[in-house]
């Protein structure tokens, strides 16, 4: 088998490419759904909405118009943050947030990193699958025209991965042939990036990768899928404090114009009743006792400290 070649650095990303039947299905909801709803596009790319108003995705995505279930969200001016490595390197990782609530729920970000052997579940809007090839006596498929938002199945083959300066998980496309190939085996393909894979735990799912890059043979054209090629996710359990540090800021302390009106966050914006106003645009009635609030007050100043760190490399 030929040495591992490119890390090919999503410039244009890829889609899941999967190995079941003609590749044209899995353009809904897995019947075993592990957050459908909550992928959605950026150009011919992929975000993930956590939540509060966040999207996630790779840093080469960057930040812009997404669409989440046929609707249009435009991003708030100023809020996007690329995620760095304790030496300050950068990943390939980054949030911004958008203007309007889709009403989507919140995903749950892995705390912990996969294990070879997990299965998952990867949701990518990357190029549709094209005619069968081989290449260098091994199988695969060129890549189609057009993207499709598409999920599909694997295992993680390695981890703890460095891909340039993003930790990162992989998984391998695997001839069906082998008995460790999924019943639908996924590859990447431009357009995946900024995807997301699930792992379940105890029952539940969990966001636990950022599709971003993949690996090819030497010499491999690349507009091609072929088997042993890897698919590398963001490894989020290591970013996942930094992560929520930034998506768990309240709409009235997080330095952002959250509705537009030209005014940013308390005592600024005049229907911010408080620094705690987690809505800049519509009052808020405090529900909370005592003891939540000083939960809060006590979140939203590490949130703050955290946020200054980060901010120093936003982009
Ligand atoms: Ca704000
Ligand atoms: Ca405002
Ligand atoms: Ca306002």
């Amino acid at each position: 088998m030929a040495a591992l070649i490119l890390w090919l650095p999503f410039g244009d990303a890829r889609a899941v490419i999967i190995e079941t039947g003609d590749g044209t299905g899995n353009v809904i909801a897995p019947p075993d759904d592990p957050g459908w709803v909550n992928l959605g596009t950026r150009g011919n790319l992929t975000v993930v909405y956590l939540g509060r108003r966040w999207v996630l995705t790779a840093n080469h995505v960057g930040a812009g118009n997404v669409v989440l279930e046929g609707q249009t969200y435009s991003p708030v001016p100023g809020s996007a943050i690329q995620f760095e490595n304790p030496d300050t390197s950068p990943a390939d990782l980054m949030v911004f947030k958008i203007f309007g609530d889709p009403g989507l729920r919140r995903l749950d970000i892995a705390s912990f990193p996969p294990v070879v052997g997990d299965p998952i579940s990867a949701i990518g809007n990357g190029r549709n699958r094209g005619s069968a090839t081989t290449f260098m006596g091994l199988g695969g498929y060129n890549w189609g025209s057009g993207h499709r938002m598409r999920w599909g199945s694997n295992v993680v083959s390695e981890i703890d991965i460095l891909v340039d300066t993003t930790y990162s998980f992989a998984v391998t496309f695997t001839d069906p042939l082998d008995p460790s190939a999924t019943g639908d085996e996924a590859a990447g393909a431009n357009g995946d990036s900024g995807g997301g894979v699930f792992t379940k735990v105890g029952g539940d799912w969990y966001l636990a990768g950022t599709l971003f890059a993949i690996s090819q043979y030497t010499d491999q054209p690349s507009t091609t899928s072929i088997y042993g090629n890897r698919l590398f996710a963001v490894d989020l359990s290591f970013y996942r404090d930094d992560i929520l540090a930034v998506i768990e800021q309240r709409s009235c302390s997080d330095g952002l114009d959250d509705d537009g009106d030209g005014f940013t966050d308390y005592p600024a914006d005049p229907e911010c009743v408080s620094a705690n106003d987690d809505s800049e645009s519509i009052p808020a009635v405090p529900t909370l006792g005592i003891p939540g609030m000083v939960l809060l007050i006590g979140s939203m100043l590490l949130a703050f400290g955290a946020r200054l760190r980060l901010r120093g490399d936003a982009i």
